[in-house]
């Protein structure tokens, strides 16, 4: 007789808390029995929620967006208590501004501090193009022993330290942290928040000579040889343009500063080996860029400029085991306004479209043979609360438009034009004291 059985359960003692299989088999001989069991440990994956470019307090047109930010960080904090994260890591953006509103530095540390699940799981934050680096690590001393890890400069270090939180910092270097998690597991983070060309200069003054591309590249990969074993879940969390260097097409989101002009494209081909996933910040479409290493745009969390009208957002939740090639799900922000952009024939059909669509943001082009009176344009406001632009596309006869570009080009004078967009901005004409600073600014730029 033989007898094959197995179970499944959690091993739990001082070294190890992971999943186990046991299998036993079990024969008779005549009337001896013989046992044999076998262990198999699975090692259990890491989930890490990573997310990007939270603009906090970024307006759209006029209009601040704070509540609806702080409406989708609820729903983000939700997804990662839903989801049982080990980590959270968010690479950069999280400022729309270097000197953000006081509603918007409350925002910022009440969600890193929800994310960090009273402390039970590190959040780690790196500095955008978007973010002063010494404002981001200002909270430093009071973040780290709420969990919370915030990183502005390439070579930042933090000081290993153990407290009462649940994970510990197990060792630290220039740019590299490493956590040991409550299951006993390792998550080891090469960080590169976003540089301009003086900071990284100033990081990496010693191999100048050798291009920033190259300095960063021998950088990363000297923490990686030092640090980065199969042991552990490694990744590399930046802020940067990066990009396999085959495809060097690149669309960074309208009203961003770009930072393409000041920093150099990184190719992933400059990711250590060792690294199983890099989570990238900048671009706000959620975009895999390369699968290997599995490196990916998390995407922002709202739609910030209507060339994002009708992009989905989301969050990713990502699967490391050590050793392993990472797995991605993503998790669709439902909380946010939607962004539209609409061209309608007239004003009355821009109303029905606007009666339809509610609770979002819009950009009305309306097609009319006059500009839009401010009567009309109050009945649009009227019956929505998200109008944010109203163009009007004025109709014109086949030819005409050439006749006034020209008209525009060459045969006005620069103050009569000023005057004419002055009346269109305020209505009345610009009166002579105007006139004369007009003309004083424009003899200086001259
Ligand atoms: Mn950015």
């Amino acid at each position: 007789m033989f007898i094959v059985f197995a179970m499944k359960g959690k091993n739990i003692n001082n070294f190890e808390n992971r999943n186990f299989i046991l299998i036993f088999f079990v024969w008779s001989y005549g009337l001896n029995l013989y046992f044999y069991t076998i262990y198999k440990y699975e090692t259990s994956s890491m989930k890490i929620l990573h997310t990007s470019d939270w603009h906090i307090g970024k307006r759209l047109g006029s209009v601040y967006r704070i509540e609806e930010q702080r409406t989708v960080l609820d729903e983000i904090c939700i997804i990662a208590d839903n989801q049982a994260v080990d980590a959270v890591v968010i690479a950069g953006d999280l400022f729309d501004t270097y000197n953000p509103s006081v509603d918007a530095v409350e925002l910022l540390y009440a969600s890193l501090k929800r994310l960090t699940n009273n402390g039970s799981r590190p959040v780690i934050a790196i500095a955008g193009n978007h973010d002063s680096p010494d404002r981001i690590e200002a909270p430093n001393s009071l973040a780290r022993d709420n969990g919370i890890f915030l990183f502005g400069y390439p070579k930042t270090e933090y000081s290993a330290f153990s407290n009462e939180l649940p994970f510990s910092v197990r060792k630290t270097a220039p740019g590299f942290i490493e956590f040991v998690l409550q299951n006993n597991e390792k998550l080891r983070l090469i960080v590169a928040p976003f540089a301009n060309e003086h900071r990284m200069k100033e990081a990496f003054i010693s191999e100048e000579s050798m291009g920033l591309v190259d300095s960063l590249q021998n950088f990363w990969r000297s923490i990686a040889q030092e640090y980065c074993d199969k042991t552990g879940v490694n990744i590399l969390v930046g802020h940067h343009l990066m990009l396999p260097v085959s495809n060097q097409e690149i669309e960074e989101p309208d009203n961003e500063k770009p930072i393409q002009a000041i920093s150099e494209l990184l190719p992933t081909s400059i990711v250590p080996p060792q690294i199983q996933y890099v989570a990238l910040g900048h671009l706000h479409a959620h975009k895999i860029v390369s699968h290997s290493p599995l490196s990916v745009y998390s995407g922002s969390i709202c739609s910030y400029s209507f060339s994002e009208a009708h992009q989905k957002k989301y969050v990713s939740i990502v699967h490391c085991v050590a050793g392993k090639e990472a797995e991605i799900e993503k998790v669709e922000l439902s909380q946010r306004r939607e962004l539209h952009r609409v061209t309608c024939a007239s004003i009355e059909e821009a109303r029905a479209w606007l009666e339809k669509h509610q609770n979002c943001y819009v950009e009305l082009s309306i097609h009319t043979d006059m500009f839009i009176s401010p009567v009309d344009i109050k009945s649009l406001h009227d019956v929505h609360d998200g109008i944010i632009y109203v163009i009007p596309l004025v109709n014109q006869e086949d030819g005409m438009e050439a006749e006034a570009a020209q008209d525009f080009s060459h045969t006005r004078s620069i103050d009569e034009l000023f005057t004419e967009y002055f009346i269109f901005k305020t209505g009345v004409e610009p009166n002579q004291e105007i006139m004369s600073i007009f003309k004083e600014i424009r003899s200086e730029k001259m």
